[in-house]
């Protein structure tokens, strides 16, 4: 079971030349190889100083950094098991988050400590330090005095590396549970898949302009870049500029689909600037064909899209080699190497291809569970050990997959997912609300956004943006609705479930153009 530790098989992928540059970053900064190395090991010591038990929970909220990175690399080098949080997370979801995993150490911003460190000490949590997106903060004060020499802790490939909270139905979110086997599996196939160029001469360069805490930014791209000992061009938030810029000087890139529109909207975004690239990945929400066929037009290269979840990591890409096929776009491609994918009808039964049912996977990628909670994890897999998306689609003709919708009511806005649910919740308790309805609706920026529909109490006049406003104070920015309406009563069927199509009809139009 050697390199069962994710750390260490990604550690084997780093170039010879351990003084070249790994990252570079937006603002110039340049990280060697051996900057990561010792740098992880500095802060695993520091970890393993603080004698906690095994696979303890390190719960991180902090502004994107190469040392946040350092942080996930330390943690798996101990063991330990990486909770990466949603930095637009406030304190109603940060104090959910903590209570149900009870981490053994929170690291957030240094601007967060105050009610940060509160909840955590509430929860139990001993250790609470800071890390700050300049290189500042309590964590590497405490690190610095550490060793920088450190031996990977030796794991199996079914103990855990990282849980990833993701939204739950039913309002309560859930803890995926992934193992170094599940992202080590899906790092490795990706690496093959995708045409990964190892270190030295003609060595891939990847645009990194994605959030750190989701499977996308943490997982597909950086796993990839290390695995295969490729240079990284670091960006601490999206800016479409600042990637147009670098296109020259990369070869691969990786986006959710808003950040495809955005860069379109950039003039300078042409088949020159984008001569040296070899991949551009999509992923996270569908790509809309419009996008895809603008995207050939203008650079010349063919987008590839590639579906995956918290869950499972990817599952599903387009093709890399035209040999494998055309990318087809609409589509998310074919299941990976030692991924299996079936279409089930709502009995459980296997339909043929083309007829449209519920996806449900298998393979070395798919989680174990969710966090405490085997009954949900149970409801979630076949009998025959089979994972339930929840997404909804057809295999064509081809074996490509397509995904035409979801049987779990979710919204994924610029790629990050929004359950109606919990809005709905938080909707229903506030003053002069009865009941409340939030569907997604087409937006030309984000893909789809959410629009709340409110029923006001007998005698209540509730006001839609104030409502807005307060659902603000609480939730992540991103989950808030873009419009609310106050209506006298919901569209319902016969059974009187709220008929969420007819909503989503009417609403339709609100973005449009
Ligand atoms: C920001 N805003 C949003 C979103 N992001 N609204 C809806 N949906 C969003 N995604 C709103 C804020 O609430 C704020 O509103 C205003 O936009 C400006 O916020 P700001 O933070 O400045 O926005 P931005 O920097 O322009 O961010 C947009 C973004 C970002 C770059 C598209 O959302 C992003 O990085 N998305 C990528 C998400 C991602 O990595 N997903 C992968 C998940 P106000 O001003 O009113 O407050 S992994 C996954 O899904 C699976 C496994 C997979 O297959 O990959
Ligand atoms: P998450 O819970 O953040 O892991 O989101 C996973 C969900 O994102 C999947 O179940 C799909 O609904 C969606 N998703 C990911 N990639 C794609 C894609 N290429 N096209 C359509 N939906 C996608």
């Amino acid at each position: 079971m050697s390199h069962s530790n994710l750390y260490a098989a990604l550690r084997a992928g780093f170039p010879a030349n351990l003084d070249s540059t790994a990252v570079e970053t937006d603002v110039g900064l340049h990280y060697s190889w051996r900057d990561l190395e010792r740098a992880s090991a500095m802060l695993a010591n520091l970890l393993h100083s603080l004698d906690l038990p095994p696979a303890s929970r390190i719960a991180v909220q902090v502004e994107k950094s190469v040392e946040a990175l350092m942080l996930y690399l330390a943690t798996l080098r101990t063991g330990h098991v990486f909770l990466p949080l949603n930095t637009a997370y406030q304190s109603a979801e940060i104090e959910y988050f903590i209570g149900d995993a009870q981490p053994a150490v929170v690291v957030c911003s240094g601007k967060n400590f105050g009610w940060v460190s509160k909840l955590a000490f509430k929860a139990g949590t001993q250790n609470v330090f800071t890390l700050n997106d300049d290189r500042t903060g309590s964590l590497l004060e405490r690190a610095v005095h550490c060793s920088d020499q450190h031996a990977a802790v030796q794991r199996g490939s079914d103990d855990l590396a990282a849980i990833l909270y993701t939204s739950g139905t039913t309002g309560r979110s859930k803890g995926a549970m992934l193992t170094h086997g599940n992202l080590l599996s899906n790092a490795q196939v990706l690496k093959d898949y995708w045409g990964w160029r190892p270190q030295g001469e003609g060595a891939d360069v990847l645009i990194h302009a994605l959030p750190i805490f989701h499977v996308h930014g943490l997982f597909v791209a950086i796993h990839g870049a290390l695995l295969s000992g490729s240079k990284m061009l670091w960006m601490a938030r999206f800016e479409p500029k600042q990637v147009v810029a670098w296109l020259p000087r990369a070869t691969v890139f990786m986006g959710v689909p808003t950040l495809y529109v955005r860069l379109l909207a950039e003039p300078t975004l042409t088949r020159e600037t984008c001569r040296q690239m070899r991949l551009f990945v999509a992923g996270s929400a569908p790509l809309l064909l419009e996008t895809f066929k603008h995207w050939q037009e203008r650079t010349g290269h063919t987008i590839l899209e590639r579906y995956g979840m918290s869950e499972t990591a990817m599952l599903t890409s387009n093709p890399y080699l035209a040999a494998d096929g055309p990318r087809r776009g609409g589509t998310v491609g074919l299941p990976l190497p030692g991924v299996g994918l079936r279409v089930q009808d709502e009995a459980g039964q296997p339909l043929p291809p083309g007829e449209i049912g519920g996806i449900e996977v298998r393979g070395p990628n798919v989680f174990p569970g969710y966090w405490r909670m085997p009954e949900k994890t149970a409801q979630e897999f076949t009998a025959d050990g089979w994972f339930k998306t929840g997404d909804v689609g057809k295999i064509d003709e081809h074996g490509y997959v397509h995904i035409v919708g979801r049987s779990k009511d979710l919204i994924i806005s610029g790629g990050y997912n929004v359950y109606p649910a919990e809005i709905e919740g938080y909707l229903n308790e506030l003053p002069g609300v009865a009941e409340s309805a939030v569907v997604g609706v087409p937006h030309p920026d984000f893909g789809e956004v959410g629009v709340a529909v409110v029923v006001a109490k007998p005698d209540a006049q509730p006001d839609a943006d104030a409502l807005l406003a307060s659902l603000k104070a609480r939730l992540a920015n991103f989950k808030i609705p873009k419009r609310c309406f106050v209506v006298p009563e919901l569209p319902r069927n016969t059974m009187g479930k709220v008929q969420k199509n007819l909503l989503r009809d009417k609403y339709a139009g609100l973005f449009a153009g």
